[in-house]
């Protein structure tokens, strides 16, 4: 019976494909996937790279702006009518408008197309009409994205896990509640929804305050952010100590709800949006799991090492079905890297390389060109340098959060092997040498810049443009 499902979908994949190349030949659309965990900067990401490529002045590193055959960028309709348009002019005004401010946390998945005109290059040039090129651009609550996972872990296996996870040094602060329900309730009892119900609810308050925390390795997903489910039975369990159970038990309702949360959620939105992605860009919050410690890039490196293996059995494997299509390229980016000076970003690019190295070199991501870079998708500061007791510290100024008033913070320094950050995150107990970064970086919380309002220019950014010529310069030729 799965495999006749499996199969149908498919089938019916590849006619979306062939109907999509075919209909391509002259317009062809590229969807790129904008990755990451919640609170990474996806949204953001998304919002300045729009911008910036409707008003194209700060992308001179993008070939086709710099060499001046961009003829126009414009917002068009999205190919999918069942997802909602990606709130893009209300995130952008919020950014850039007289009092700017950051977008709230995505609660529900969006998508945008941008349509590029552009003069072609070499011999096309002289004979062909302009090009065209479609981007695809969707964006979800990151916390989503941690439900990858668990499209390969059985009932019993999760639950196992998870017990485990929350009795971590690091955890079990959180998870006290949920652990003396866990252990207090039997699976093997019949059902009672008022049981289920409470244990669903204090799972959900470790989660979110394990994730408050600065930890990363969070799952399910909708229990931090529910959309449309809150309430529903598909978000109504939690993870048994003893997940076995006769017909009608508690640990049999639970598990039935588990396999309903991957059936009903998980799959078909995996299925729906990351099936096509042409170009995957991962971003990462680095800076703010090295500000919370070598647990938190521990945690880190572990929710990333779990995802990006389930992008690499995409290629062939039990995903393949989900990551029909092989990603052409990939790039890791440390985002938010107007919080460091800029003599810093070339180790918080290696220290991004080294945490997901291993995932990387484990991957078969044959034939994809895999790059790391540090950027900053809306750059809320300034560079400058304070001389203190006869040293020159390398700052970075910007509007406080919530004074709206100028400051000036001195970010620290990041070690120069990335090394000295990842394999301290590595030793089991995951202590180490803390503080690479200022004590003044935990509390540091810029605003979005001002705008200067020069026509032409998109939001300020530090590399979106190199980003940008990575993820889609080869097509615009
Ligand atoms: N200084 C600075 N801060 C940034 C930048 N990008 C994102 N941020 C900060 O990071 C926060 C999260 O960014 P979002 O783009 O909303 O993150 P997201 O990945 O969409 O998060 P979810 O919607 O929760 O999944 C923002 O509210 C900003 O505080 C950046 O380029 N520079
Ligand atoms: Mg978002």
């Amino acid at each position: 019976m799965t495999f006749i499902a499996d199969f149908a979908d498919d089938a019916l994949r590849l006619v979306e494909d062939t109907t999509r190349r075919a209909g391509s030949f002259f317009e062809p659309s590229l969807r790129i996937g904008v990755t990451g965990l919640n609170r990474a900067g996806k949204t953001v990401f998304i919002t300045s790279l729009i911008a910036n490529l409707l008003e194209r002045e700060r992308m001179t590193r993008l070939a086709a702006q710099s060499g001046g055959r961009i003829e126009a960028a414009m917002l068009r309709p999205q190919p999918n009518a069942d997802v909602p348009r990606f709130e893009f002019e209300e995130h952008l005004a919020a950014m850039t408008g007289p009092d700017p401010v950051w977008p709230s946390s995505t609660r529900r998945i969006s998508e945008l197309r941008l349509s590029i005109r552009y003069r072609r290059t070499g011999l096309l040039s002289s004979f062909a009409s302009d090009g065209v090129l479609h981007l695809d651009i969707v964006d979800y609550p990151g916390e989503w994205l941690l439900d990858l996972p668990l499209l390969n872990t059985r009932w019993e296996d999760w639950s196992r896990q998870s017990v485990e996870a929350a009795r971590k040094p690091e955890r079990i602060e959180h998870a006290r509640a949920y652990l003396a329900w866990a252990e207090r309730v039997d699976g093997t009892a019949s059902v009672d929804e008022a049981v289920a119900r409470e244990g669903a609810a204090l799972f959900a308050e470790y989660l979110k305050a394990a994730r408050k925390a600065g930890l990363s390795a969070i799952s399910p997903g909708r229990f931090l952010m529910p959309g449309d489910l809150e309430g529903t039975p598909a978000v109504t369990f939690a993870p048994l100590p003893e997940p076995d159970g006769p017909g009608g038990s508690l640990a049999r309702l639970m598990r039935d709800r588990y396999e309903a949360y991957r059936r009903v959620v998980v799959k078909p939105f995996f299925q729906n949006h990351f099936s096509k992605v042409d170009r995957q860009i991962v971003l990462i919050d680095a800076l703010s799991a090295i500000d919370a410690g070598p647990r938190a890039v521990a945690d880190l490196r572990k929710a990333m090492s779990e995802i990006l293996d389930c992008f690499r059995h995409g290629e062939q494997g039990w995903l393949g079905p989900i990551f029909g299509r092989k990603v052409e390229r990939l790039l890791f980016a440390a985002t938010k890297a107007d919080h460091v000076h800029h003599t810093q970003h070339a180790q918080l690019q290696a220290i991004t390389t080294a945490l997901v190295r291993e995932s990387i070199e484990r991957a078969s991501y044959k034939g994809a060109r895999v790059e790391a870079l540090a950027l900053a998708s809306l750059r809320a500061t300034v560079e400058q340098e304070v001389k203190e007791g006869g040293e020159t510290l390398h700052c970075v100024r910007g509007r406080g959060m919530e004074t709206g008033e100028e400051v000036v913070v001195y970010p620290g320094q990041l070690p120069d092997d990335p090394g000295a950050i990842v394999d301290a995150s590595r030793r089991p107990d995951a202590e180490g040498q803390e503080g690479w970064l200022s004590e003044d970086y935990g509390f540091m919380r810029f605003a979005p810049p001002v705008r200067d309002g020069r026509p032409g220019y998109g939001p300020p950014h530090l590399r979106l443009d190199i980003a940008a010529e990575f993820l889609f310069g080869d097509k615009l030729v």
